[in-house]
């Protein structure tokens, strides 16, 4: 018989650390509440959720890295929101945040998840917080939720 293993969604007493950019965070914030409610509405207490705020995405890795060492969480969130028009290195902060997330996984084994929208315009930003497109925030959360299930059955 085939083994299928796949992570459900319910949150139990899963340790999750969100890091949170302050940069662009009249929309960060709204990612950021989006990842908690999204917790509590899949049956977690906010307890289990540690928040840690961080100047920009770039700095995003490093914390991320440091958290995910530190053995306490389960998985960590990194939320944040670069927007190419508002910055000459969007190239430079997008890619070192996606590439530093990746490795904060892979190096560590707890899952790191990528909650940072990377937007061509505020209006593709405002979308993905919230408006037209979701919320990269509460995605997030239910990935990191289904990523710690899975692992514990592997
Ligand atoms: N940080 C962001 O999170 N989003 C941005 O759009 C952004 N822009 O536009 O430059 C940004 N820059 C700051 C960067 O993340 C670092 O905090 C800074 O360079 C100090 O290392």
């Amino acid at each position: 018989m085939t083994t299928i293993l796949e992570g459900d969604l319910l949150a139990g007493d899963a340790k999750i650390a969100l890091v949170v950019a302050r940069f662009n965070n009249f929309l960060t914030g709204k990612l950021l509440s989006a990842a908690v409610d999204t917790y509590k509405r899949h049956g977690g207490d906010e307890a289990n959720l540690t928040v840690v705020h961080v100047p920009g995405s770039f700095e995003l890795p490093l914390t991320a890295m440091k958290l995910a060492q530190s053995g306490k969480y389960d998985a960590v969130i990194c939320l944040g929101c670069v927007i190419r028009g508002s910055t000459g290195h969007y190239d430079h902060v997008a890619g070192e945040a996606a590439k530093g997330i990746g490795q904060v996984g892979l190096q560590t084994g707890v899952p790191a998840l990528f909650g940072v929208i990377t937007a061509d315009t505020l209006e593709q930003a405002i979308d993905r917080a919230g408006a037209k497109q979701g919320n990269q925030g509460a995605n997030a959360m239910l990935s990191a939720i289904e990523m710690v299930n899975l692992h514990k059955q592997i």
